[in-house]
């Protein structure tokens, strides 16, 4: 049977500072699993549907953990190989008092030797939707060869594709950034990325202009996040903008992601663009109310939120 979505990336153990809000004077610290392409497949499979993910892990406690966290949330782990390295980490502080500062354990790590030879041709053609970020591009370079790889096997195969700039300035610089993520932001079905990401990518970061611009790209569906402020998009050259529902911000990390997986759902479920969107604009802001990548992810049946939940987000 296939599944709703594929994707492939890199996961992290993410060492969260619990006694205070320095990793630098912390005893103590919370592990969680996350990436913004898991992150994607758990929402997708929170709300009902079927995903599966790949990645590289190495075969240590880390690489064991974090499957058994994302096999935990549904989605099929079953393609995923462990190859003679470690994986990856990041450490951060909660970012209740000071902003969140992160640091990466991950140059070299197991996800960055994916290479091309990895996507075979059957995961893209028994999948609905393929998903594929600018961060597995930062990782390494034969990382971004396995995107642009999947992007254009996908491509011809007529199965619709997402991407998310993603740009991570601590793996790579802007230039090398622009340089890669430019080409490959062209016939996707559903582009996302930050102001300052559309910035670097294509040049400008003037809303409606680079969205429609995205659109003339072949870029069907190209949507401007911009934390819980007022989401803008351009449909088929139709600009609009929605506005997420009002939470307070507990920790906003991972809340882009759980937007893209709650629109991805949305679209896979038939929901129009817009009302797509609006999902996804309701995962994000949820996440955001909580604390940790997944511990916000509403729960959905056919790619639909719950009512229940629904009316508890809009109701804050
Ligand atoms: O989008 C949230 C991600 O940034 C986080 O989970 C870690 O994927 C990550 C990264 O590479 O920074």
């Amino acid at each position: 049977m296939k599944t709703d979505l594929f994707t492939f990336g890199e996961v992290l153990s993410v060492f969260i500072s619990s006694d205070t809000d320095s990793v630098m004077s912390a005893k103590k610290f919370e592990r969680v699993t996350a990436g913004a392409e898991a992150n994607v497949a758990v929402t997708v499979s929170r709300l009902g549907l079927k995903s599966s993910f790949f990645s590289r892990f190495g075969n240590d406690q880390l690489g064991s953990v974090m499957l058994a966290d994302i096999q935990a949330e549904g989605v099929d782990v079953s393609l995923t190989k462990r190859v003679d390295s470690f994986t990856a980490a990041m450490v951060r502080n909660p970012g209740q008092t000071a902003p969140v500062e992160i640091s990466y354990l991950r140059k070299g790590s197991a996800a960055s030797t994916i290479e091309p030879a990895d996507i075979l041709d059957s995961y893209l053609s028994d999948t609905r939707w393929l998903h594929t970020t600018g961060i597995t591009c930062a990782i390494s370079q034969s990382g971004a060869a396995t995107v642009k790889h999947a992007l254009t096997k996908a491509a011809s195969l007529g199965i619709k594709a997402s991407f998310d700039l993603n740009l991570r300035r601590k793996l790579w610089s802007e230039a090398d950034a622009k340089k890669t993520l430019q080409p490959l932001a062209e016939n996707i079905e559903f582009l996302i990325g930050g102001e300052d990401e559309y910035q670097v990518v294509f040049g400008r970061s003037d809303a409606k202009k680079v969205l429609l611009e995205a659109n003339n790209r072949g870029c069907r569906i190209a949507v401007m996040t911009k934390g819980d402020q007022q989401m803008r998009y351009a449909i088929d050259g139709e600009y609009g903008e929605i506005t997420p529902p009002k939470v307070v911000a507990v920790d906003p990390v991972g809340s882009g992601d759980a937007f893209t997986g709650g629109a991805i759902a949305g679209l896979l479920s038939g929901l129009s663009e817009f009302d797509a969107l609006t999902q996804g604009s309701i995962c994000g802001a949820s996440v955001a109310s909580m604390f940790g990548d997944w511990t916000g992810i509403p729960t959905g049946s056919t790619g639909v939120v719950n009512e229940d939940i629904l009316q508890k987000i809009r109701s804050n």
